[in-house]
């Protein structure tokens, strides 16, 4: 992965030391369109392609920080758009990351901490800024970030299928392939007759179902107990986003640990979590809780309760993708992440090189600086569907 070609140049000393004198100057904003190779559905909905919104933020000194917007093309997955998402980056953000002035990654997430929810936009622009920091100081970010592991372990989210013998193929491909947890998506009608036809077929591996949010603990008690009886990794927020007094009243009645993905947006949703007892495993989405340091602040604290934490995914392009590999090589992250192979998702991915994972299930932390995957501009370029760049002017 050579030609990196936004370093800058180190000091007379040959080194950059840690201060990495970050000066902004402009941010780039860009909506792409990528097919999805299959359409993958939940419970909230079915997702063909991906509007993807692309962040660049410049330096002064011509370096240059990549991130990417996770939220979704509609509101169902969160209350996030993609449109809200460029609005509140282009109207508001840029604004006040420009009358604060940043001078390290770190400060980002407190800079704009006075916008209510929003987290996938903020996010964005946050992780851009690391991999913009991590570049200037010529480290890859994951190392940055105080990352620990250089292999990461990889699952896979298997969307909902036509029947249950098409999901049946999908999982054995999945395991052929080598990924270390497969998780399910289910939804009321389409639950406990997948997962008794998954468990026969494959009574040993690591398996997990994720129901974003489509029970409720009144109406579904009964049939989520019912989950007990196979062996499940974890049960994948089944309740609202909001309900975590109905999750702790469910983790109760369950024997299986409830995760949760919609219903932790920060540190303070993640500690009302665990002292509800509302679940026992966290999934951590960078865009979700708005960035790496409310991501790594997480983590640390699920680590201290000896809560383990996981990557989730969000059908991301390789900027995404290349994040969440940083952010799933920090000591917290001991199950595998929905973390996969760009090509499970893409004909082409936006970097090079694509995303690849072993036939251990696995993934090398690359050693480029930043993200350490070369974004391929050209592509970009190619798909792009609308642009506008704002200016950092105090
Ligand atoms: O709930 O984890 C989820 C995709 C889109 C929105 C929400 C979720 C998902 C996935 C796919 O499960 C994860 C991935 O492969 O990126
Ligand atoms: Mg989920």
């Amino acid at each position: 992965m050579n030609g990196i070609i936004n370093r800058r140049p180190a000091g007379k000393d040959g080194t950059l030391g840690s201060d990495p004198g970050m000066h902004l100057e402009r941010v780039q904003l860009r909506e792409i369109e990528l097919p999805l190779k299959a359409p993958f559905e939940t419970s909230f909905g079915i997702t063909s392609r991906k509007r993807v919104l692309i962040v660049r933020i410049f330096d002064k000194s011509g370096a240059s920080g990549y991130g990417e917007c996770t939220a979704m093309e509609q509101p169902f997955y969160n209350h996030e758009t993609i449109d809200t998402a460029w609005t509140i980056i282009s109207k508001y953000i840029t604004v006040m990351l420009a009358s604060k002035g940043v001078s390290k990654a770190s400060d980002v997430a407190r800079i704009l901490a006075p916008i209510q929810g929003n987290c996938m936009a903020v996010g964005a622009v946050e992780t851009a800024i690391w991999d913009l920091e991590a570049k200037l100081l010529n480290k890859p970010l994951w190392r940055h970030l105080g990352g620990t592991k250089d292999v990461i372990s990889c699952g896979v989210s298997i969307g909902l299928q036509k029947s249950p013998e098409v999901l049946l193929e999908k999982v054995a491909l999945e395991v052929e392939s080598g990924y270390q947890r497969i998780k399910i998506k289910i939804k009321p009608g389409q639950d406990i007759e997948l997962v008794k036809a998954v468990r026969k077929e494959f009574p040993d591996i690591a398996l997990s179902v994720d129901a974003n949010s489509a029970y409720s603990l009144d109406a579904d008690a009964p049939l989520l107990q019912d989950l007990d009886d196979y062996n499940l990794l974890m049960i994948e927020q089944p309740l609202s986003a909001g309900d975590l007094l109905d999750h702790a009243k469910l983790q109760r009645l369950l024997q299986t640990s409830i995760c949760l993905d919609e219903s932790i947006t920060s540190l303070r949703d993640a500690r009302h979590a665990l002292e509800l007892d509302a679940c026992r495993i966290i999934n951590i989405k960078l865009g979700r809780v708005g960035g790496h340091a409310s991501a790594r602040d997480i983590q640390e604290y699920a680590e201290l309760r000896s809560v383990p934490v996981w990557c989730g995914g969000m059908l991301e392009a390789g900027i995404g993708r290349a994040h969440n590999i940083a952010m799933s090589t920090l000591e917290g992250f001991s199950l595998p992440g929905d973390v996969s192979a760009s090509a499970r998702y893409w004909e082409k991915d936006i970097i090079e090189p694509p995303v690849t994972v072993t036939s251990q299930g696995s993934i090398s932390a690359p050693s480029a600086p930043g993200i350490g995957y070369e974004v391929n501009e050209k592509y970009i370029d190619q798909l792009t569907k609308r642009s506008e760049e704002i200016l950092f002017e105090r």
